[in-house]
Formats: C-alpha cells, sequence, structure tokens
C-alpha cells in the first residue's frame, strides 16, 4: 500500500513539500494538511484529491489513515508534535532543527530511546546533495589526505520578517553544524562568533553577517560565513582544505549567457531551487524507508548533537568567547 503521508505546516517549505510528495514522490501520497491557517493549509492542499485539511497539527499526526508525519512548522514548536509521533509510534521526516536548543532535543532522543524505535528523521537535506555527497565520498576515500580546514559560505538574499540574529545560528548555520558532522565524522567540540561590520540591509538588533568558527575533536577549524541579507541570491558553499589538495562543492553552475560584450549566469533566489534535487531525493529515501517502519537520514540524535552545536553557536554570540559544546553520551539507539 502507498505510505499515507500527514503534512503539517503549509509555509514556504510545507507547500513546497506538499507539491513534491504529490508529483514526484512514488509510493506515498499526501492525505492531510494541517496548518493553524485554514487558507494556506488549502492552497497547499488544492488539486489533492482526497487530501483532508486541518488547522490543528496535533489532530493530523493522530488520524488513523495517516501513516507518516512530514513537519515543516518552525522549530520553536517541534518538541510536542515531535513527541505525539513518537507515542503514536509513527515515523516522522521533521524540518531542522529538530529543536532550538538541546534540552528539548535531548527530551525528543530521550523518548525515541524509550520506545525503542529510531522514528525521527531530521531534514538535514544537504547530506542529499549530489555535490555535498560527491564531497563526503572525496573526503572518506581519503586521495587529498586529511582535512585540516573547512571554509564555508552560507548566503541567504534576504531574511523573513521576525528572523533573529539567534535564528542565524540554530534555523541557519545549524546546517553547517550538521554537515561538519555528516563530512568528517567527527563530533564539535567548541563554537566562536565574530561580528564584523554589520549591513545596513539587517534589521535592528541582527548584525549580518556573522562568522562563526568551528573547532572538532581531531582539531579540524571549519570557517562559516552566515550572511542572511546578502541581498544577491542563495548561496551555499564549501571548501575542504586537506593535505593534500582541496575540494570546493556550491560553486556558480548552470546556463552562461553572453550579450553585447558580457557574460553572465544566475543565482538561485533561495533554497527550493538551490536544493531540489537534494529535497526530492530525501523525501523519496525517506517515504520507502517509513514504508519500511524505518529513516534514512539524520536521526534524532543527529539533531540532538546539532541543538547542542547550536546553543554553544548562540552563547559565543554574546559572550564573544569560544564556547565549548555541551553534549551527552550517545544513546545506544544510535550507535
Ligand atoms: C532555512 O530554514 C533553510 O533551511 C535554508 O537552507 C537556510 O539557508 C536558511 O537560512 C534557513 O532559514
Amino acid at each position: 500500500r502507498e505510505l499515507r503521508v500527514g503534512l503539517v505546516g503549509a509555509g514556504l517549505m510545507g507547500s513546497d513539500h506538499a507539491t513534491r510528495i504529490h508529483r514526484r514522490i512514488s509510493g506515498a501520497s499526501l492525505v492531510a494538511v494541517g496548518d493553524p491557517d485554514l487558507e494556506r493549509a488549502e492552497r497547499a492542499a488544492a488539486g489533492i484529491e482526497g487530501c483532508q485539511v486541518e488547522t490543528d497539527p496535533l489532530k493530523v499526526i493522530e488520524a488513523s489513515d495517516v501513516d507518516a508525519v512530514v513537519l515543516a512548522t518552525p522549530g520553536r514548536t517541534h518538541e510536542p508534535l515531535l513527541l505525539a509521533a513518537i507515542e503514536r509510534g509513527i515515523p516522522v521526516l521533521c524540518e531542522k532543527p529538530l529543536t532550538p536548543d538541546s534540552k528539548s532535543s535531548l527530551r525528543v532522543v530521550e523518548a525515541e530511546v524509550a520506545a525503542g524505535r529510531r522514528l525521527v528523521q531530521v531534514g538535514f537535506m544537504r547530506r542529499f546533495d549530489p555535490e555535498y555527497a560527491e564531497l563526503k565520498r572525496t573526503l572518506h576515500a581519503g586521495a587529498l589526505g586529511r582535512p585540516l580546514l573547512m571554509h564555508c559560505a552560507h548566503r541567504n538574499a534576504s531574511a523573513p520578517p521576525g528572523f533573529t540574529s539567534q535564528m542565524m545560528i540554530f534555523d541557519s548555520v545549524v546546517h553547517e553544524f550538521d554537515t561538519t558532522r555528516w563530512l568528517l565524522g567527527e563530533e564539535i567540540t567548541a563554537v566562536s562568533v565574530r561580528h564584523p561590520r554589520s549591513t545596513a540591509n539587517a534589521p535592528s538588533g541582527m548584525t549580518d553577517p556573522q562568522l562563526v568558527t568551528i573547532e572538532t575533536a581531531s582539531g579540524v577549524l571549519v570557517t562559516v560565513e552566515i550572511f542572511v541579507n546578502c541581498g544577491f541570491g542563495y548561496q551555499v558553499r564549501c571548501e575542504a582544505v586537506c593535505e593534500g589538495g582541496t575540494a570546493q562543492v556550491g560553486g556558480d553552475s548552470g546556463m552562461t549567457t553572453h550579450v553585447r560584450g558580457a557574460w553572465g549566469g544566475s543565482v538561485a533566489p533561495d533554497f527550493r531551487p538551490r536544493f531540489q534535487q537534494a529535497f526530492d531525493e530525501e523525501l523519496q529515501r525517506w517515504a520507502d524507508a517509513a514504508r519500511a517502519g524505518g529513516i534514512d537520514g539524520a536521526s534524532a540524535w543527529d539533531g540532538c548533537a546539532a541543538a547542542a552545536a547550536c546553543e554553544a553557536g548562540v552563547a559565543a554570540q554574546t559572550s564573544g568567547a569560544r564556547t565549548p559544546v555541551q553534549l551527552v553520551e550517545r544513546p545506544g539507539l544510535y550507535a
């Protein structure tokens, strides 16, 4: 039988996933959409036969005709919804962050350990991006020698209303915390944050860009320029500097034009077109795994480790100090 998916959250990401599940994910169908904004939920469900609409997200998670859930609401709302899915024993693909801080993320991990099953997958979609996957294979193969540094740039054209300085860490740099752990296969031990001159295009109370330095257990340093009001488009780059060479992903790609003595190309406007292939691959592999009762990507433990790094990063934003990451022992369920 097809996997009957309930979607919670019909904003920018959720509505993109609704279209994706309906049109491009085989073996799954969208049977319910929940969003407190009824009109937004109805827009996401429009044209999808039999898809129910709810304004109470919990009703989607508890619906008897829902086999699995995609959670695409803001990170601060995730904990009770995740606990409800775990309680019911159904797979859930939770958009990052798992939760914005390590205590609440740990409560989700503890609930999953108590349930004895890995039901939660966290939407760190860069793991499914072809370039990032090739970078991981290249580093793992060892031909470049040991990684020493990584340089990342994470640029958004503009931040949505209500986006805060702390969200630059737990909603944006959370991706680099996960890709650092995933690419290098080790934990993050400390985070530092420096504040250069800020763009005049940032709202008051936000310094933008910020320069984050991530330290790993083996001593690799990862610099992350997070710039959420860069103005020109959506750009995500990562360069690994190793003993025997470098490898970079996220360079300019696609069609170039030559016209009236000039040449050029284009920059994605936001994360949806830049990572469409990654999202499609992520949702297809998640749906296939969910039909078998499992997950195929970042676990709740990965979400918890990233949340611990976020917590250190948020503290470092204001203290200006190198901040150690406080992470508990990894439970056996995630060995
Ligand atoms: C957004 O939620 C994402 O996950 C994007 O990948 C990231 O670039 C953006 O900064 C986040 O707000």
